[in-house]
């Protein structure tokens, strides 16, 4: 019944039929009620075809509310990812039908959140309750958030969603556990949020939620627009020409030996001839819109990453204009091993509430899609390079963009997320029969030993009938405990071999899906996923 998706508001969850305004046409249903549609005061019972519960939402561009200057450098080479990924939250949750509020301003949030007075009171004219279902920000904005209004915080802590691109692991957000060890500490750390809360990027951290944003495609923009046929062409993925300083002369040298190299960059270290790293066969087109960075994309063969920036949109944006991507992986110069990137050996990374080890310049790229559309390579190794430029050449690629990353399964994943997330009331979204539980390996964390047969579920953690689980995986694994006990340790729940003991979670903040020991075994709650939209889970939204 596609004519008939018109949505209207309804009140929250009630026993009684939801109904809106009865002199238009409309479709709902409610948490699994009969839905109907009221037209000239004739009731429709068939007419339902969507199942959305409608939500009056904030979102608040913290980052860019706290610092002006990235929306300002945006056309100048600046970070462009996050700006993508709230033009789809906030065009998502719009389209879905939710009541937005969007603020980019600093002194406009109190018009949503009441300021405490001088004697941390709220003034009894302004408004006492956060009026809103969810607030949508991201970690600046919370810093804000607690600065300004202080303990008014606790209102809203339970309706926030936290977009965070790089994601936030348990001992970061935990202010015991990083109290006690410089190494855990973050200046983005220690909110004490259920780590579901945080809304990353990529799939890249089962602790949290994914979000994602929508990639454009070629194939899938009007039949109006123009396609463009492709050239031997190359486009390197760097936005400002200091980027190029990591570029291996070698690796651009080879590339350039198949195809013309083209970019679009920012000139700021001085105009005149491009810097000495930049080399000279480079066609530079300054930093352009989106329209013409598709067009590029269509016209090339190949996007080139020279190793930063890390994780962002655009390699996606390339596969779906049918342009391979080549992926830079880390590896150590000499002895020519993987490094991953991380917190303890990147500047970048070293501010970011996780120890994720970053394989390649967009490790997604690398575990979920592959040959013939990514090649993670050494790109110091020349062998490498001509290999993966001669396999590009070869035969031209067809379009090809995830599932999880086109318009429909944005749509579906947030529409999810908002119905089914509660983190104000206990609620088990994904349900209990979705749970699969396995035992993992000495060494391995939950999310490897997930992975197997399904894929790790923090929020199953917290589930009574998980504690009950690891009882029983105790006793059919024979995994013989001395004695069971509650400690706060990372790996808990697990068995440890050298005592004998099964440990259980003490502190719910704790459980984390991505820690591993050598001396313990891990118990791992798990689930199913729909392929190319691991967000969800089957029959579970
Ligand atoms: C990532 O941020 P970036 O802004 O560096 O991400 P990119 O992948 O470079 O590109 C973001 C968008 O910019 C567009 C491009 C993408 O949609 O099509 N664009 C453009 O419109 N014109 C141009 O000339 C070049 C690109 C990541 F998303 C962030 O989370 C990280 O903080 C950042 C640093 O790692 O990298």
């Amino acid at each position: 019944n596609e004519h008939v998706r018109r949505i209207c508001h309804i009140p929250k969850p009630t026993t009684q039929y939801p109904l809106c305004d009865e002199k238009v046409s409309y479709v709902q249903i409610n948490w699994g009620m009969p839905c109907y549609a009221m037209e000239n005061n004739i009731r429709h019972d068939d007419l339902c075809s969507i199942l959305i519960y409608l939500s009056e939402i904030v979102v608040f561009l913290g980052a860019f509310a706290v610092d002006p200057r990235i929306l300002r450098h945006a056309f100048s080479g600046g970070a462009l990812g996050e700006m993508v990924q709230w033009s789809d939250i906030i065009v998502s949750l719009y389209l879905l039908g939710h009541d937005l509020v969007v603020v980019k301003d600093l002194s406009e949030l109190q018009r949503y959140i009441p300021v405490p007075n001088e004697n941390g009171c709220i003034n009894n004219r302004t408004v006492r309750q956060f009026q809103y279902d969810l607030l949508y920000t991201d970690v600046s904005g919370i810093g804000f958030i607690i600065n300004t209004f202080g303990p008014y915080w606790s209102e809203l802590r339970c309706k926030t969603r936290v977009v965070d691109s790089f994601g936030t692991e348990a001992e970061f957000n935990y202010k015991k556990f990083s109290a006690r060890d410089s190494k855990y500490q973050s200046q983005w750390g220690n909110l004490e949020l259920n780590l579901r809360q945080f809304m990353t990027m990529f799939p890249h951290s089962p602790d949290n939620s994914f979000i994602g944003f929508v990639s454009g495609a070629a194939n899938r923009t009007s039949k109006r627009s123009k396609k463009y046929a492709k050239q031997n062409m190359a486009l390197v993925y760097a936005k400002q020409d200091g980027y190029w300083i990591i570029a291996n002369r070698r690796y651009l040298d080879k590339i350039h030996e198949y195809v013309d190299i083209h970019g679009t960059f920012n000139r700021t270290l001085g105009l005149g001839d491009l810097p000495y790293f930049i080399p000279k066969y480079v066609i530079n087109h300054g930093v352009v819109n989106g329209t013409t960075i598709d067009k590029m994309l269509q016209q090339s063969k190949v996007f080139v990453g020279l190793g930063f920036p890390y994780e962002g949109p655009a390699p996606l944006e390339a596969i779906a204009n049918g342009a391979a991507f080549l992926n830079p992986k880390f590896t150590n110069a000499f002895k020519k091993f993987p490094v991953p990137h991380n917190r303890y050996n990147s500047e970048f990374f070293a501010s970011k509430p996780t120890r994720r080890h970053v394989t390649s310049q967009n490790p997604y790229a690398e575990q979920f899609i592959g040959e013939p559309y990514v090649y993670t390579i050494d790109i110091t190794n020349v062998t490498q390079v001509t290999r993966a430029m001669k396999k590009i050449m070869k035969k031209p690629l067809r379009p090809y963009l995830p599932y999880e990353y086109t318009h429909e399964g944005m749509l579906e994943r947030i529409s999810a997320q908002v119905e089914h997330l509660n983190f104000c009331q206990d609620s088990q979204w994904p349900p209990l029969k979705n749970m699969k539980t396995v035992k993992g390996k000495f060494s391995q964390s939950c999310k490897d030993a997930c992975w197997e047969k399904a894929i790790y579920e923090h929020e199953l953690y917290s589930a009574v009938l998980y504690i009950k689980f690891c009882s029983i995986l105790m006793k059919t694994e024979r995994i013989f405990c001395d004695s069971v006990k509650y400690s706060g340790l990372l790996v808990a729940p697990s068995y440890e071999e050298k005592t004998k003991i099964c440990h259980l979670q003490q502190q719910p903040l704790l459980y984390s899906c991505v820690s591993s020991s050598a001396s313990h075994m891990r118990l791992c709650p798990c689930r199913d996923y729909i392929k190319d939209q691991v967000a969800l889970c089957k029959d579970c939204w």
